[in-house]
């Protein structure tokens, strides 16, 4: 509907600068080469790759705390940079795939990908609600704070300036919650935003939740949909080589089953998979991790659909 034809973009976002560790920033290069895209191609689709390993270039020679964000120039810069990246392809009607990188990168992607399909709604899934404002941040990492740049919450950091709040929280939902900020909770609650935990997962099932997000932000089911999806939402003994793992998190088939159920509305015009630290943990973790990055990548295109 949304989409052009069978082209997909990949569009690697190698950047750590989010939060402290390293590593994150190889996710991109480990999943292309255990082969996702050519995965992608036996499905039918058209690739195109962007690595952007050029990123480095971008990091300033001094960049102070602002407001209590970290590194916020080299975040600011990298991500604006990505942002314009990413809403050429989308204008292109081509399906946007982003491997991250931490998950500041979200500020790319949400702003490029909004910028082609105004009308959007965003599922974020992940054990955290990275939707923290500047003010609010304990840990002043940026990837526990992209949505709240972008939905206007945080407005006059003058770093981020470039970033518009072109998300309406009405069109924003969350599945796999577990570890949220007093200040994130609050906000949850009193901006009434469609926040499933882990505890309502339990309690409805996949299925039951999936439908309970889209009908509260794509009730007619006629708008693009943009999935986030940070693997710390997955159960650490199914993702482990990620950088804020929490326990007691989605199972490899909940977590299979919101790309399935999403590429299945033929709605899905974009998808990030973010947060795969391949520095962290055993080879044998490290294996998981990947192999089930892209295989929700290519669930999200539809691989799983009969
Ligand atoms: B991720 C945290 F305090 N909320 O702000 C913060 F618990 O992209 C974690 O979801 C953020 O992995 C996690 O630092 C960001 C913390
Ligand atoms: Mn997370
Ligand atoms: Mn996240
Ligand atoms: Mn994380």
């Amino acid at each position: 509907k949304f989409l052009s034809g069978k082209q997909v973009a990949v569009i690697g976002a190698p950047f750590n600068g989010g939060q402290p560790q390293a590593g994150v920033e190889q996710g991109p290069l480990r999943l292309v080469e255990f082969g996702l895209a050519n995965q992608l191609e036996e499905m039918g689709y058209n690739v195109s790759y962007e690595p952007n390993d050029d990123l480095d270039s971008l990091k300033p020679a001094e960049d102070p705390v602002v407001q209590n964000l970290k590194n916020p120039k080299f975040v600011s810069r990298v991500t604006q940079k990505l942002a314009g990246q990413i809403e050429q392809h989308a204008k292109q009607g081509e399906f946007v795939l982003t491997l991250g990188g931490d998950h500041s990168v979200a500020l790319a992607t949400v702003s490029g990908v909004f910028a082609a399909h105004p009308n959007a709604c965003l599922l974020w899934i992940d054990a955290h609600a990275d939707i923290n404002t500047p003010e609010a941040t304990e840990s002043g990492n940026v990837h526990g704070c992209p949505l709240s740049f972008l939905t206007g919450l945080s407005q006059g950091h003058p770093e981020f300036a470039w970033v518009k709040p072109i998300l309406d929280l009405g069109r924003l939902a969350y599945i796999g919650l577990r570890d949220i900020d007093n200040f994130e909770k609050k906000t949850l609650r009193e901006h009434n935003i469609m926040a499933l935990s882990m505890h309502h997962v339990d309690k409805w099932g996949i299925g039951k939740c999936v439908e309970m997000c889209l009908d509260r932000i794509n009730p007619n089911r006629d708008l693009p949909i943009h999935l986030s999806f940070d693997v710390d939402a997955l159960d650490p003994t199914v993702a482990p080589s990620t950088g804020t793992p929490v326990r007691g998190g989605l199972t490899f088939r909940e977590g299979h089953y919101i790309c399935e159920a999403l590429a299945e509305t033929g709605l899905l015009v974009a998808a990030d998979i973010m947060e795969v630290n391949p520095s962290l943990e055993s080879d044998e973790a490290v294996f998981k991790t990947v192999q089930v990055g892209c295989s929700l990548a290519r669930c999200c295109l539809g691989e799983s659909l009969l």
